[in-house]
C-alpha cells in the first residue's frame, strides 16, 4: 500500500496523530529531520502500518497523490524551514496541512505564498494535547475549501466525537481562520483557567479552605453547568499528594510562577489591533505574567500589606462557596461573549465568513476548554448564527440576569480580604459597560477635543463640533 496520508515531525505531538490516523485503517509515511526519532516510532509500532522516510525526497516520493501531508514541527522558523524543503517535491493540487500552533497571518502568508504554486495549505488548529492527538483532537483547518475537501474524510475520523456523535471539526474559512480560531480558543484556555485558579483562591484565603474540601467542591461542581475538562483536571490535581514525599498536597509545593508559550498573548494583542475588547483573557496573560514576578513580590510583601481579613461566620460559609460557583460560571460566560465577538470582528476585518454554529460544536469534545456549556452556546448560535453576543441570547441572559448580584459579592469579599481577582473582576467590568447605556465617554471626547482638538459628535444633532475651549494663542 503507498501510505495515504504523510506526517512530518514525530515530536510527541506528530507521533500521536500519526497514530491515531492509522489506528483508522490508513498507511500512513512518517519523517523527522532527526531520523532518530523516526526510527524509534518505527521500531516501537513495528506492527503497524508506519512507513518510515529518512530523507524528506523518499517521504515525499513514496506518498499517494495528490499527496496530503500533515505537518507537526515547532511553529515559527521549524515550519518555514519544513516548507522550503518541500516546496520543490510537490505537485499541483497536492494539500499541505500546518496543524503547529502557529500565529494567524503566518498562515495567511504562507496559504497565498504555497498558492502561486498550486499547492494548497492548510492551518489547522488542533487542541487536546498529547492524549487528544491520540484519541480525538478538536480540529480547526482553515484553507482552501476544495483542499478541505480532499483532506476532510481523514479528518472526521480522528477527531474528537461529541456527545451526539458528531466529528470535532468542520471547515473554518480561508487562509488563517483556523488558526485565528485556535488562537481564541487558547486565549479562552487561559481565562477559564485563571478563573479556576481565582475561585480556589478565595476558597483558600478568605474561606480558609483546605485543599482537600476545595477538591471537593470542585468535584461536586463538576455535576453541573461547570462540568468542564479543567474543572475535572483541576480536582483531581488537588487530591494528588507530593511525590517526593513531603506528605504536602502537590500543589503546595509547586512554585507559584506560571509560564506561557504566547497564544494567550496573541489572542489579546490582535484583540487591541482589531478594537474588540477582550479584557477577561487579558487579565488572565497579566495574571500569568505577574505571578512571574515572584521574587519581586516576595519583596513588595515585606513593605505594601493589605486589609485585615473579614471574619466569615460559619453559618455563611455554604452560602459563599455557592456564589463563588455563580461568579465562575457568570464569568465564564463572559470571557465567551468576548472571545465571539473578537471572531465575529475578525471574520469582517480578515475577510472570513465564519459560522459559529459550526465552530461552537466542534470545543464541545477533544480539546482543553471541552464543557457541557459549549452545547448551550452551540444552541445559542444554531437558533440564531447571526447572533449579535453570547448575552442576548435567552439562555444566558437569563443566567447573567440571575448570577450577577454573586459576582457582585464576591468580588467585594475578596477586595475587602486582599485577595487579588482580576478576571473575576473584569467580568463583572464588562457586563456593567456592555449593558450600559450611557458610558463616561462624553468626558474622554471633551478631554480629547480640549487638547488636541479631535473634535466630538452630540447626542442630539448631526455634524461634527469642535469647542472653543481657550482663546488661540
Ligand atoms: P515541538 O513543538 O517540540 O517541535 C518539535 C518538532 O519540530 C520535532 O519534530 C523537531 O525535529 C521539529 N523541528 C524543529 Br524544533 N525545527 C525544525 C526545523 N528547522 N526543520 C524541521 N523540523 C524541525 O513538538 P510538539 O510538542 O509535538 O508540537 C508540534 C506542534 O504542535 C507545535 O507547533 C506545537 O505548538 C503544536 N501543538 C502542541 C500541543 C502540545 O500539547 N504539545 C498541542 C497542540 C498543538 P527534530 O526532532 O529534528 O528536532
Amino acid at each position: 500500500d503507498k501510505p495515504q496520508i504523510g506526517v512530518i515531525g514525530m515530536a510527541v505531538m506528530g507521533k500521536n496523530l500519526a497514530l491515531n490516523i492509522e489506528s483508522r485503517g490508513y498507511t500512513v509515511a512518517i519523517y523527522n529531520r532527526t531520523g532518530s526519532k523516526t526510527k524509534a516510532v518505527a521500531t516501537e509500532h513495528a506492527d503497524k502500518k508506519l512507513v518510515p522516510s529518512y530523507t524528506i525526497e523518499d517521504f515525499v516520493a513514496s506518498l499517494e497523490k495528490p499527496r496530503r501531508i500533515l505537518m507537526m514541527v515547532k511553529a515559527g522558523a521549524g515550519t518555514d524551514a519544513v516548507i522550503k524543503e518541500l516546496l520543490p517535491l510537490l505537485d499541483k493540487g497536492d494539500v499541505l496541512i500546518d496543524g503547529g500552533n502557529t500565529f494567524f497571518k503566518d498562515t495567511m502568508r504562507r496559504n497565498a505564498e504555497l498558492d502561486k504554486s498550486g499547492i494548497n495549505f492548510i492551518g489547522m488548529g488542533v487542541s487536546g494535547g498529547e492524549l487528544g492527538a491520540l484519541q480525538g483532537p478538536s480540529l480547526m483547518p482553515g484553507g482552501q475549501k476544495e483542499a478541505y475537501d480532499l483532506v476532510a474524510p481523514v479528518l472526521e475520523q480522528i477527531a474528537a466525537k461529541a456527545e451526539d456523535g458528531a466529528p470535532c471539526v468542520t471547515y473554518i474559512g480561508e487562509n488563517g481562520a483556523g488558526h485565528y480560531v485556535k488562537m481564541v480558543h487558547n486565549g479562552i484556555e487561559y481565562g477559564d483557567m485563571e478563573l479556576i485558579a481565582e475561585s480556589y483562591n478565595i476558597l483558600r484565603q478568605v474561606l480558609g479552605l483546605s485543599v482537600e474540601e476545595i477538591a471537593d467542591i470542585l468535584k461536586d461542581w463538576d455535576q453541573g453547568e461547570l462540568k468542564s475538562y479543567l474543572i475535572e483536571i483541576t480536582a483531581d490535581i488537588l487530591t494528588r499528594k507530593d511525590d517526593l514525599g513531603t506528605d504536602k498536597p502537590i500543589v503546595d509545593v509547586i512554585l507559584d510562577e506560571a509560564g506561557n508559550k504566547g497564544t494567550g498573548k496573541w489572542s489579546s494583542q490582535d484583540a487591541l489591533e482589531i478594537g474588540m475588547p477582550q479584557s477577561l483573557i487579558t487579565e488572565a496573560v497579566y495574571a500569568r505574567y505577574i505571578s512571574a514576578l515572584k521574587p519581586e513580590r516576595m519583596n513588595a510583601s515585606k513593605v505594601l500589606s493589605g486589609p485585615k481579613p473579614v471574619e466569615i461566620p460559619e453559618a455563611d460559609r455554604k452560602a459563599i462557596i455557592e456564589k463563588i460557583r455563580q461568579a465562575l460560571y457568570f464569568s465564564k460566560i463572559m470571557s465567551y461573549a468576548q472571545g465571539f465577538e473578537q471572531m465575529k470582528m475578525a471574520a469582517e476585518q480578515y475577510n472570513w465568513e465564519l459560522d459559529f454554529s459550526k465552530i461552537a460544536p466542534i470545543w464541545r469534545a477533544g480539546c482543553i476548554i471541552r464543557a457541557q456549556f459549549l452545547q448551550e452556546i452551540t444552541s445559542a448560535y444554531e437558533k440564531d448564527p447571526k447572533l449579535q453576543n453570547l448575552l442576548l441570547d435567552p439562555y444566558f441572559t437569563d443566567i447573567a440576569m440571575k448570577y450577577q448580584a454573586a459576582v457582585r459579592d464576591i468580588v467585594t469579599l475578596a477586595v475587602k480580604n486582599g485577595v487579588p481577582t482580576p478576571v473575576l473582576s473584569s467580568a463583572i467590568n464588562y457586563f456593567d459597560s456592555y449593558r450600559a447605556q450611557v458610558l463616561p465617554a462624553n468626558i474622554i471626547q471633551a478631554q480629547r477635543d480640549y487638547f488636541g482638538a479631535h473634535t466630538y459628535k452630540r447626542n442630539d444633532r448631526e455634524g461634527i463640533y469642535h469647542y472653543t475651549w481657550y482663546e488661540e494663542q
